[in-house]
């Protein structure tokens, strides 16, 4: 057809019969040959039973090692901080792992919740359990690497990495840091017929009969503990967590009510019901990305327009943040920016700013700008912020402080520090197109800004109703 969006028509080569995880998805860590004792899988970005490449591929191992015997054990380990995250991140997570646990159960898989240093924990549950194999998802952010890096290096069985994330895996995806959407679009929609495959069942497994039982996990106190940990930032009681509730929003999501809604009003902020509101749940892994992508392929002939633009940012905008991320590992830091960039924000570093504010100026929601304060104070409360003014939020933060460093570390604190879906590529992505030009390109050149593109107040009025957008978060 010519339209370089348009998926491929080559045909497809899926997963080798009877193989249930297409070898694609997976990497190998650590060499070696699988050993009969229990498959291991460590969850950390994935955290789900349904739909996980991870638990499939952990199930697959164990069966192919070890038959009518197989073991399959999940483990999770809880670290003492994460990336800025506070009461309303982990008790958001550790919902969503209670619930987790008892759906393995169900399916005779035991869970391990380990707490600490994962370099420590993982390698003696491995050797504890006398494991023939330790799997792993993805997650291309800097601290998850080291954590497998460390976990590789003292481990004395095979250990493989398995992408749960992305329709297309990473690796798979592009073999570079792409420019932007434009290029990465069609490498994306041609690898698709081979990867948005449907979901095969987990198969079945008998139930866990290893010498060592898990200890039942105290999920009072550990809740307890971990909304102790920055209660200044409490959880919210618009997105319930866990595998279920990610299911239902999903649906009513793509609902004719609401999907009718996406192609036209998803850049009105005073229309959140527009939006899919899922992100939370695709951050912590609560739903598959590739669920989503199906179900939304299903609505294609009624509601072609939104099906495509949904498809668009669950897809390609999702995967081009962990291309970037993958292939930048200081994805967070003024350097990966381009030359351009670099240079033009260098060049305007001392122009005059009409307002410059603190941190605490902003984190308080205290400018001048009702419209900003409203996108911060929707963040503080609701752990959210509607798509659109995540741009106009962060392009305002590197016009009213001191420099770009300040400036990106600024948000990516509060985006970090309030957001349930912060901690994520697509946030430090985010901050990154705002800020540094990251996939996009040079405009023209205005103070402070320089070639980096410029966006303000009079452009949203333009847009949307403002007032509509800031009643809705006073009402919040
Ligand atoms: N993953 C873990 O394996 N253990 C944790 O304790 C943990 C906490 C956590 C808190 C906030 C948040 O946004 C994510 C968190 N994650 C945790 C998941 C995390 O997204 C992924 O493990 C990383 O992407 C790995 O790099």
């Amino acid at each position: 057809t010519g339209d370089e969006a348009g998926p491929s028509t080559k045909k497809p080569s899926k997963a080798p019969a009877g193989q249930l995880v297409h070898p694609k998805r997976v990497r190998v860590l650590k060499e070696g040959t699988v050993g009969k004792g229990p498959v291991v899988l460590w969850m950390s970005r994935d955290q789900r039973v349904a739909d996980n490449w991870a638990l499939l591929y952990a199930a697959e191992q164990a069966l192919a090692a070890a038959g009518g015997e197989a073991q399959v054990a999940v483990a999770f380990n809880l670290v003492p901080a994460f990336l800025g995250a506070g009461a309303r991140q982990f008790g958001f997570m550790l919902r969503g792992l209670r619930e987790l646990e008892a759906r393995l159960g169900q399916k005779g898989i035991a869970f391990f919740m380990l707490k600490g240093d994962p370099a420590q924990t993982l390698p003696e549950l491995v050797s504890r359990l006398g494991a023939g194999l330790l799997v792993t998802d993805y997650a291309p952010l800097r601290l998850g690497r080291q954590w497998r890096e460390q976990v590789a290096s003292s481990l004395s069985v095979p250990f493989h990495e398995v992408d749960a994330h992305n329709v297309v895996p990473v690796w798979v995806a592009s073999d570079k840091r792409e420019v932007g959407a434009r290029t990465l679009r069609p490498k994306i929609h041609k690898a698709l017929p081979e990867f948005l495959t449907d979901f095969p069942e987990l198969p079945a497994l008998p139930p866990w009969s290893h010498a060592v039982k898990p200890e039942p996990v105290e999920w009072e106190g550990l809740l307890t503990e971990v909304l102790s940990r920055g209660a200044a930032v409490p959880e919210v009681d618009w997105c319930k967590p866990g595998e279920d509730a990610a299911q239902a929003a999903m649906r009513d999501f793509l609902s004719p009510a609401r999907l009718s809604l996406y192609d036209t009003k998803r850049n009105d902020p005073a229309m959140p019901k527009a939006l899919s509101g899922l992100s939370p749940y695709l951050h912590f892994g609560q739903l598959a990305p590739q669920r989503a992508a199906l179900e939304a392929a299903k609505h294609r002939t009624k509601f072609k327009a939104a099906v495509e633009s949904y498809l668009e940012e669950l897809v390609v905008r999702r995967e081009l943040s962990d291309n970037f991320c993958h292939f930048t590992p200081n994805y967070d830091s003024l350097d990966c920016a381009a030359a351009w960039a670099r240079e033009s924000l260098d060049k305007h570093r001392t122009d005059k700013r009409e307002h410059v504010y603190t941190r605490e100026q902003l984190e308080a929601g205290r400018t001048h700008d009702e419209l900003w304060n409203a996108s911060q104070l929707e963040m503080v409360h609701m752990g959210k912020m509607h798509g659109f003014m995540r741009m106009y939020w962060a392009k305002k933060i590197l016009e009213w402080t001191n420099g770009p460093e300040e400036a990106i570390e600024i948000a990516i604190y509060l985006n970090d520090r309030y957001e349930l879906d912060g901690r994520d590529p697509s946030g430090y992505v985010g901050v990154m197109w705002s800020m540094a030009g990251i996939h996009d390109m040079g405009w023209a050149e205005r103070a402070v800004f320089g070639k980096i593109r410029y966006m303000n107040y009079n452009g949203c009025k333009r847009k949307f109703d403002i007032k509509a957008y800031v009643a809705y978060v006073n009402k919040a």
